[in-house]
């Protein structure tokens, strides 16, 4: 024959090779995979000391990881199945094909679900279990722009209303509708995690998966089987947020982790990989961070012609193709498949002879094969030891045909014409003929069909329906005086800063009865930075395997304790990451209805600036706990500079609906919004979380005055009046955080210098104040008819008389947002501009925040007022040591 004279390059008779591969299918045929896998092994061993140079590749071949042989039988009605599966498809195309033409460019998807109907349906049939009573339930991550499947489904399972269906994409219709994407924060009875912004779910989800263990190694869950399942696109895995934590994954072993990379090849514009194999990247760097790999590629229909192929030339031609080419064969003809893909060698074009031009175009790949899938996820839920990844080769729009499959386009494709309406009714099968079809109604079998009774059965089977949100804990009892208490009463001289006071507060609520265990302290390698080591010995750092080492430090009092049972939950450097576990943890009350308590506490020029997004999703997911922006303002952080110098987190904070962003100056601020948070939160159920900034600025804290917590709270109060508020020269200062101290020092100057009477009003929060303002002007606005509202602003100020100066460490914006509800004209200083490597008085000099610009812009005001002479402001910039014709910190 010829194939014997065949020779691969290096000039090996393939024969020889033939005979290779013969004795290693008998030793596997004989002794088993586990044997074959030694002597593969011990042949590579043999190779390397024998100075062969065999390049590393993480790869296996373009393969099945699976083999037949291996493939368990498929429990399900497969039939049945895959028409429940595509009732689903055509009401998923349904959803957005009307709401398209009710609403021109409202948008939606259609190929996304379309390309990974089969990965889902195998899913809900057979692997996701509900949450219950008795079992906490997998947690599912639904791919984005696979919502219009989930919705359909939920419609088949009676869940969802036809008329919902219809306002797709229309939520402010009448009776509501449904959100484009997962949204807990738009239907919080539906949709657990939002992962539309690409690359986040991955993330998410190894922290959840971990956050798990967590739980269950502290002992406040009971150990469980129970999975965290992430479906993604393959072009989402360019995210670096995708990938950023897989070797988290497979170093806490999380077997309870599967992800499902949907691959169909393409994203939005294109291919993901056309010049090369999106497939085979992934697996490498999945099998390199030490995951579990299962490529599902081919279907069933090629698993005879592989049988054929003794000389395994079918799964060398596989590897060959790059993605554009293999993007082309999946919508060519039977004709051109065989041409161009089984037409490389004649060898190939034999193993297809028998094939028809149709069988050949029928070849299905593996995401679309339940047997396939089924294989995979059982696979994936056996696994032991290390995360699953499932790459699922598919193609995009599967079953739009010409409307989009396959195509470059078919990611935005929202609109079918009325052949390609019918045509994909046939190809699945809709009882709907060709008139009623080009109405593409919604289609549901009538209850008592077999399609609808099999459905609910499996569903039943399986716990209840999925996904579904409730909130599983029940609220807190206490109200947590004592605990706070002793923060009221100031430090009696001693200087300490907010941070140091915020850690004094933390070691005191992990030793209390009632929240102590709920509370997880989590930090990215900063915890020295926060004088937070001592909590490293008394709660502990979570480790999933303990301590196998003695620490460097452990005959000192704060050694570095590692515990299986440890509280802390220290996460490196990744304040990704750790947004993610303050995620997991503050959702728990719902995922795992247990109430723990997150405080995340990060550099805070690392938060707002770099993980927004992250903690924009938690606000959707309506997670709880606080986070605290330490080392924070942009003069109060010395030292550090233009990137670590934090004036703008107060203001990122603002466009977060539901957190509430505090700047406070003093240990019972923070003490005062801390217990009212936990009512708020974990008592009363409100859907708000923290952000508080905390400083290093070590100074006295004063004690608690009487009737200042609603204050406080609201964003304002009177801290020190005027020492003689009958004085000629009044003035009103404002400051936050460590400015507080500026303003309060200007009011002696005032004070003492220039007989001006000034009372300091610390402002907590200008969110508060500006969300209040805004409600009150809306209110009258729509209400002109009632008594008007008056912003609390506008109240603090009613009868505070004299010009009005506000300082604090983030921008003038701040102050200015407020001032329209003031009575008079506002002075604002701010710290806008880059940071500068300096020391605090140095550094609120350049900004012009310390006290003698508040005294300057207070005498400015007084002067503008016609207060005060021209001289007296001339003599004071000198006496002051202010220089006129300093730059401009903002651009300078
Ligand atoms: C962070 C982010 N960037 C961009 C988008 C817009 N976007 C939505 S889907 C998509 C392409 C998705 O491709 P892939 O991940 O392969 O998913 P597929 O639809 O192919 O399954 C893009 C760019 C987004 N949703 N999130
Ligand atoms: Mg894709």
């Amino acid at each position: 024959m010829d194939n014997e004279l065949s020779t691969q390059p290096h000039g090996i008779h393939d024969v020889e090779i033939q005979e290779w591969l013969e004795s290693l299918d008998s030793v596997l045929e004989s002794s088993g995979p586990e044997v074959a896998a030694e002597i593969l092994e011990r042949l590579r061993a043999h190779a390397t000391v024998n100075g062969i140079d065999l390049p590393f590749s993480a790869n296996t071949p373009y393969a099945n990881t699976i083999p037949v042989r291996l493939q368990p039988l498929f429990p399900g009605d497969q039939e049945l199945e895959r028409r429940i599966k595509s009732l689903i498809r055509w009401n998923a195309l349904a959803m957005v094909v009307r709401a398209n033409r009710v609403e021109h460019n409202i948008g939606g998807h259609i190929s996304t679900y379309a390309s990974a109907a089969t990965l889902y349906e195998v899913g809900f049939n057979h692997f996701f279990r509900a949450r219950s009573e008795e079992f906490e339930g997998d947690t599912v991550y639904f791919q984005g722009h696979a919502s219009p499947g989930m919705y359909a489904r939920a419609f088949l399972e009676g869940r969802l209303s036809a008329q919902k269906l219809e306002n797709f994409r229309r939520e402010l219709k009448p009776g509501g509708g449904l959100s484009s994407y997962p949204h807990p924060w738009l239907m919080p009875d539906f949709w657990e995690f939002p992962t539309v912004s690409m690359g986040l779910s991955p993330l998410m989800a190894i922290y959840q998966a971990r956050f798990n263990r967590y739980l269950e190694d502290r002992g406040m869950k009971p150990v469980t089987d129970a999975k965290v399942w992430a479906f993604l696109g393959d072009g989402e895995t360019d995210e670096p947020e995708s990938l950023g934590a897989i070797t988290l994954a497979s170093r806490e072993k999380l077997d309870n982790l599967i992800f499902v990379v949907n691959c169909n090849l393409q994203r939005l514009d294109g291919p993901v990989r056309g010049n090369g194999q999106i497939i085979q990247e992934l697996e490498s760097a999945f099998r390199g961070a030490g995951w579990n790999v299962i490529k599902v590629l081919w279907g069933s229909e090629w698993d005879p012609i592989f049988e054929r192929d003794a000389e395994g030339l079918l799964v060398k031609r596989m590897g060959e193709l790059v993605d554009g080419e293999y993007q082309k064969l999946v919508v060519s003809s039977g004709a051109y498949v065989r041409e161009h893909f089984f037409g490389s060698d004649p060898r190939l074009l034999q193993l297809v002879e028998p094939m028809s031009d149709e069988s050949l175009r029928r070849l299905r790949l593996g995401g679309h094969d339940p047997r396939k899938v089924y294989a995979a996820y059982k696979a994936a839920v056996d696994h032991k030891g290390s995360p699953t990844v499932i790459l699922a080769r598919t193609i995009k729009g599967y079953g739009l045909g010409e409307a989009g499959e396959g195509k470059n386009v078919t990611h935005q494709q929202k609109k079918l014409n009325e052949d390609e309406l019918r045509e994909f009714r046939s190809r699945f099968g809709i009882p709907l003929n060709d008139v009623d079809c080009i109405e593409v109604p919604f289609y549901r079998p009538p209850e008592d069909s077999v399609e609808i009774q099999y459905l609910r059965a499996r569903r039943e089977a399986l716990g209840g329906y999925v996904p579904k949100r409730s909130i599983r804990a029940k609220p807190l009892a206490a109200d947590h005086d004592e605990l706070f208490k002793e923060f009221h009463e100031g430090s009696e001289g001693r200087e300490v800063s907010t941070t140091m006071a915020f850690v004094g507060m933390l070691r005191k609520m992990l030793k209390d009865a009632e929240i102590g265990k709920l509370i997880v302290p989590i930090v990215p390698d900063e915890a020295r930075t926060f004088g937070m080591e001592s909590l490293f010995r008394t709660a502990g750092i979570y480790s999933s395997v303990g301590q196998k080492y003695e620490p460097v430090d452990v005959n000192t009092l704060l050694y570095y304790k590692e515990a299986k049972d440890g509280q802390i939950l220290e996460e490196g450097i990744t304040e990704a990451g750790s947004m993610a576990s303050f995620i997991a943890a503050g959702s728990a009350y719902a995922t795992h209805g247990i109430n723990t308590i997150p405080f995340f506490i990060y550099y805070s020029m690392f938060g707002f600036q770099r993980i927004a997004d992250f903690i924009w999703a938690a606000a959707d997911m309506r997670t709880r706990g606080f986070l605290l922006g330490g080392t924070a303002g942009r003069t109060t952080l010395s030292g550090e500079g233009l990137q670590h110098q934090d004036g703008n987190s107060q203001v990122l904070a603002l466009p977060v609906p539901n957190i509430k962003a505090y700047d406070p100056a003093f240990a019972y601020e923070i003490a005062v919004i801390i217990q009212d948070g936990i009512r708020r939160m974990y008592k009363d159920g409100e859907n708000v979380f923290y952000y508080i900034t905390v400083m290093n600025e070590p100074y006295a804290m004063p004690p608690m005055p009487g009737n200042v917590k609603d204050g406080i709270l609201r964003g304002m109060y009177r801290f020190r009046p005027a020492a003689n508020p009958k004085a000629k020269l009044r003035a009103q200062l404002f400051g936050s955080g460590a400015i507080l101290n500026e303003a309060l020092r200007a009011q002696e100057i005032l004070e003492t210098k220039y007989g001006v009477a000034a009372d300091v009003w610390s402002v907590t929060s200008y969110k508060e104040l500006y969300n209040d303002g805004n409600e009150a002007e809306r209110w009258n606005r729509l209400h002109p008819g009632e008594k008007p509202r008056v912003p609390y602003v506008a109240k603090c100020l009613a009868d505070a008389p004299g010009v009005l100066v506000a300082a604090s460490d983030y921008l003038k914006t701040l102050p200015n947002m407020i001032s329209k509800w003031m009575p008079r004209h506002l002075a604002s200083l701010g710290t806008d501009g880059f940071g500068r490597s300096e020391g605090r008085s140095s550094l609120r000099e350049f900004f012009e925040v310390d006290s003698r610009y508040i005294t300057l812009a207070t005498l400015h005001e007084l002067f503008v007022d016609g207060k005060i002479e021209r001289c007296v402001l001339d003599k004071a910039v000198k006496d002051l040591g202010i220089n006129p014709d300093k730059a401009n910190p903002v651009i300078s």
